[in-house]
């Protein structure tokens, strides 16, 4: 019985921290946008993506500075949970090194992009800096 107890108290501590990371502010003003390719676009593969950020800098992951971030690429997906280390993996590519731009290679169709910044722990920042979404299709 103690140890079901136990095992709830430990479910129950870690929830709160989750809720509880500290989320990096961001400015008023702040401008995310996918420079290219354009939405509606239809492009060959590898695509090149170019970051657009206007109001806060771009800094390399692990490097806490105000007002930076580093990009995040969502790739035919929704935005993650804003409270929490945006997921790696191959819908949710970080771009750590402080990059803005890469190269993405897509099977033919139609995909989505985002951009989504976040902060030196991977968490997006408060209110979250997201770009709109753009749907390319992909040439065979
Ligand atoms: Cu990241």
């Amino acid at each position: 019985m103690m140890k079901i107890l136990g095992l709830a108290l430990v479910v129950v501590a870690v929830s709160a921290l989750a809720a509880d990371l500290p989320r990096s502010p961001a400015p008023k003003d702040v401008e995310l946008y996918i420079i290219s390719p354009a939405d509606g676009a239809t492009v060959a593969s590898p695509v090149t993506v170019r970051f657009g950020l206007r109001g806060m800098g771009v800094a390399p992951a692990g490097v806490a500075m105000e007002n930076t971030g580093h990009h995040h690429l969502l790739i035919d997906a929704a935005p993650p949970a804003l409270n929490m280390p945006v997921p790696a993996d191959a819908n949710h590519v970080h771009f750590g090194k402080g990059q803005t731009e890469a190269q993405v290679t897509l099977a033919p169709g139609k995909h989505t992009l985002q951009l989504l910044l976040a902060d030196h722990l991977h968490i997006p920042h408060d209110p979250p800096v997201m770009s709109l979404r753009v749907t390319i299709s992909v040439l065979p």
